[in-house]
């Protein structure tokens, strides 16, 4: 592969792992205020992204390249709210999302037809992801700042996303 693609997944293995540990920061925030359906339900999406950034590092050495394992911004972990919480969620997935389908377009112009058939389980996931955080996100812009409805939210969280 030319080393304008293999940068692109070298940078996006670094996406993956900053998302890996900014849902992990995001966990253990939920852990501390009490919420413990959105912890264990931002614990297992960091497993997720964890796994994404893997699928790449062997997608690349396997291809003949050389993946490098990059060092990672320091996560927030500063959040107000649970709305902040699953803003954030949402903005990260949109960013990993944009990177994403700048790799596509790079390799379509480069005709990499590998690269861009490997590429494509990350669109498939990312429309998931994607649409898992704004609905979240939309139940809870209606709830407000109820605490009863953030208790309910917290309680459901996983058969909510289970039923997505
Ligand atoms: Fe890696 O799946 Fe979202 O970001």
């Amino acid at each position: 592969m030319i080393a304008e693609i293999q940068d692109l997944l070298n940078d996006q293995i670094k996406y993956e792992a900053n998302a890996s540990m900014q849902y992990m920061s995001m966990a253990s925030w939920a852990e501390n205020t009490g919420f413990s359906g959105v912890a264990n339900f931002f614990y297992a999406q960091s497993e997720e992204e964890r796994a994404h950034m893997i699928k790449l590092v062997k997608f690349v050495n396997e291809r003949g390249g050389k993946a490098v394992i990059p060092q990672l911004d320091e996560p927030s972990s500063d959040f107000d709210s649970l709305n902040t919480l699953f803003e954030t969620f949402l903005k990260s997935e949109m960013f990993v999302t944009e990177q994403i389908h700048k790799i596509i377009y790079v390799c379509l112009e480069n005709k990499n037809y590998n690269v861009h058939n490997f590429m494509q389980w990350y669109v498939t996931e990312q429309l998931e992801e994607e649409s898992v955080a704004r609905d979240l996100l939309d139940k809870l812009n209606i709830i407000g700042n109820d605490k009863t409805g953030h208790y309910l939210f917290d309680r459901d969280i996983a058969s909510i996303t289970a039923a997505e």
